[in-house]
């Protein structure tokens, strides 16, 4: 015990070490602007020229040194002696955003470079800045705009933008982006994942139009614990002193406040907003106004938190209905990306009961963070730490970080994204538990208002008892775990006696079980591949977990079959892990209905009654 205790205070200590460092790191970084979809936009989305580029010709010289004049450089060949050998102008045309695997079979399976060219036709005005923003492109992404480099980014799921004002041009202009998904063993995710490695530009593309001064960064919310007080805080995109407003005009609420040389002003309003809950998915207009700059959003008030084993949406208990989804395309294969795709998404999960979704493994496109938030729907967002990545390399830390920054930033007006998880089924080791402590350090640092999760695996098992025992329990607010009892391992019966020891005075929460089912094969329960046996699996699984006290939520695994390089099974799986309760062509198998029901029967409660008085 002593030892344990002398153990844990030298971890503290050197976790208040990397914090402060993680703070200085911090106040260096740059914030992808707030709400881009509500700024003055112009849409590149639609057909861009591609060339594939496998030996990465188009950005080496023959002896590997980057070539000055790559493809970036749009080149065309001037005259009948003059060689060049490739043109954006005569390759085939993609229309993005999308994922490259889908669109062209020869590339399903290709990991490496593609470059893609758009053409575009701009009117520089006076005051004003513009911006190339992406959605989200996977892996590594390298940016140019008339010949000269704006830019890069490193991981596949997050927003990233770069100011071009000066490179543009009036009139015709080009933007020239490779994009490269090999996966490489530092990065995050590493090379193994159950997952398809998409790669392309796979979210919005946008030429943003802002004032020289502009609105990039704010925070509206509830304050932790209070129903009666908004705060938050805006940011200039210049460390300038300005007048800013907030309004909230269904609350008669408009402040004025100053931003300090930082180009930041708090916000601190008296107010008692309705609530939103998944019954009353409430979202009221906010305006932010600058000297030139005017914002709106839709933003939702509420508190979230445990208590004991109960996790409590706006101070009641809330048993959080949910299931697992990957960002794949509903009834075409691919990655979804569009509001119409997270429409259909959403839908089904509603369809099916749920008032909470695990968005997995990585932060999926804004849309269907905000249709689940306008359709009451609770969301679970993580970032790619997925099984083993290099725990030692601090530039994969470096990078898992960025990519929680990233995905904090940009949700973190979104009422309905509850959780933030930092990781899924990692093994334990001394240099695993330093990495996630300071994940952890980090996302509390970022956000103190939200829950902090990590799906976790069974520790060990004993006495027909299965045992959660992770040292990260002591950094979460919910224990999570995934268990496959029933599939990978054990059978249907040891469903009807597993007992459970989960040794902590929190809420748990089953982030994931399932078995793999083909829809459309039929037999017994006691066949493998069939609806029938995945139907008896989530009965069974489901009885279980609601016997064992602290019992909060699931999100079973998962919402649609989709494709994935591990599933090899031909006739089964046929490269998509089966384990869907929607298949791919967006039929339900006999499972969807056993948590249907499962759902139905579960009390919500109705609109939770506020007391004013905490
Ligand atoms: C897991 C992983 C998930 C896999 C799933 C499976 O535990 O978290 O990414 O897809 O199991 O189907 O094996």
């Amino acid at each position: 015990m002593l030892l344990q205790n002398t153990v844990y205070t030298m971890r503290k200590a050197m976790l208040i070490t990397l914090l402060l460092s993680v703070t200085t790191a911090y106040a260096q970084n740059d914030v992808v602007m707030q709400n881009v979809f509500a700024r003055n936009v112009t849409s590149l989305n639609g057909s861009w020229n591609y060339i594939i580029d496998p030996f990465d010709m188009g950005y080496y010289d023959y002896r590997l040194n980057e070539n000055p004049n790559g493809f970036f450089k749009n080149q065309k060949a001037k005259n009948s002696q003059h060689l060049v050998e490739y043109n954006f102008d005569t390759s085939p045309l993609m229309v993005l955003p999308s994922d490259w695997n889908t669109k062209n079979p020869q590339l399903f399976f290709y990991e490496g470079s593609i470059w893609f060219k758009k053409d575009f036709v701009h009117t520089k005005q006076p005051g004003r800045r513009t911006y190339i923003y992406f959605g989200a492109a996977n892996y590594d992404t390298k940016v140019y705009v008339n010949g000269t480099k704006v830019g890069e980014h490193t991981g596949g799921f997050t927003p990233f933008e770069f100011d071009v004002t000066n490179v543009l041009k009036d009139g015709n202009n080009f933007v020239v982006v490779r994009v490269n998904n090999e996966r490489i063993p530092s990065g995050v995710p590493t090379v193994n994942a159950d997952w398809w490695n998409y790669g392309g530009i796979t979210r919005d593309v946008l030429l943003v139009s802002v004032p020289d001064v502009f609105i990039d960064d704010y925070l509206i919310q509830l304050e932790k614990g209070r129903y009666d007080n908004i705060v938050g805080y805006v940011r200039l995109n210049q460390a300038v002193e300005k007048p800013i407003t907030v309004e909230i005009p269904a609350l008669s609420l408009r402040q004025t406040v100053r931003t300090d040389v930082s180009g930041k002003a708090t916000v601190s309003l008296r107010a008692k907003p309705e609530l939103w809950s998944p019954d009353r998915p409430l979202l009221y207009e906010v305006r932010i106004l600058s000297e030139n700059d005017t914002i709106t959003d839709q933003i939702g008030f509420r508190q979230i938190e445990t208590v004991g084993k109960e996790i409590r949406l706006n101070g009641k208990k809330i048993f959080l209905k949910g299931i697992a989804i990957h960002e794949e395309a509903p009834f075409r294969q691919g990655r979804a990306w569009s509001p119409e795709d997270a429409k259909t998404t959403i839908g089904w999960a509603k369809e099916l009961g749920c008032n909470f979704v695990r968005l997995a493994h990585y932060p999926h496109n804004e849309h269907i963070v905000r249709e689940a938030e306008r359709q009451g729907v609770m969301v679970w967002s993580e970032i790619p730490v997925y099984w083993t990545i290099h725990w030692e390399n601090p530039d994969t830390y470096a990078n898992a970080e960025r990519q929680l920054d990233e995905m904090i930033d940009r949700d973190k007006n979104r009422c309905n994204v509850i959780i933030w998880s930092v990781a899924n089924e990692t093994p334990h080791s001394e240099a695993r538990d330093a990495f996630l402590e300071k994940l952890a350090a980090r996302t509390r640092l970022k956000d103190s208002t939200r829950l902090l999760s990590m799906a976790m695996e069974v520790t060990s098992t004993y006495d027909n008892t299965s045992k959660i025992n992770d040292y990260m329990h002591r950094y979460v607010d919910i224990i999570s775990f995934n268990n496959y009892l029933g599939w990978y391992g054990g059978t249907l019966n040891d469903l009807n006696t597993r007992r459970w020891d989960i040794p902590y005075d929190k809420p748990f929460f089953v982030s994931e079980f399932g078995a793999g089912a083909l829809q459309g094969k039929h037999g017994t329960t006691d066949e493998i591949w069939t609806e029938e046996y995945q139907a008896e699996l989530y009965r069974r699984t489901l009885a279980m977990y609601d016997k064992v006290e602290g019992f909060a939520g699931c999100s079973p695994w998962i919402l649609v079959d989709f494709y994935s390089p591990r599933r090899q099974l031909n006739d089964i799986q046929d490269f998509f892990n089966r384990k869907g309760i929607i298949s791919n062509n967006g039929i339900r198998k006999q499972a969807f209905y056993v948590l249907q029901d499962f759902y139905r029967r579960k009390i919500t409660p109705l609109t939770p009654q506020v007391d004013y008085a905490r």
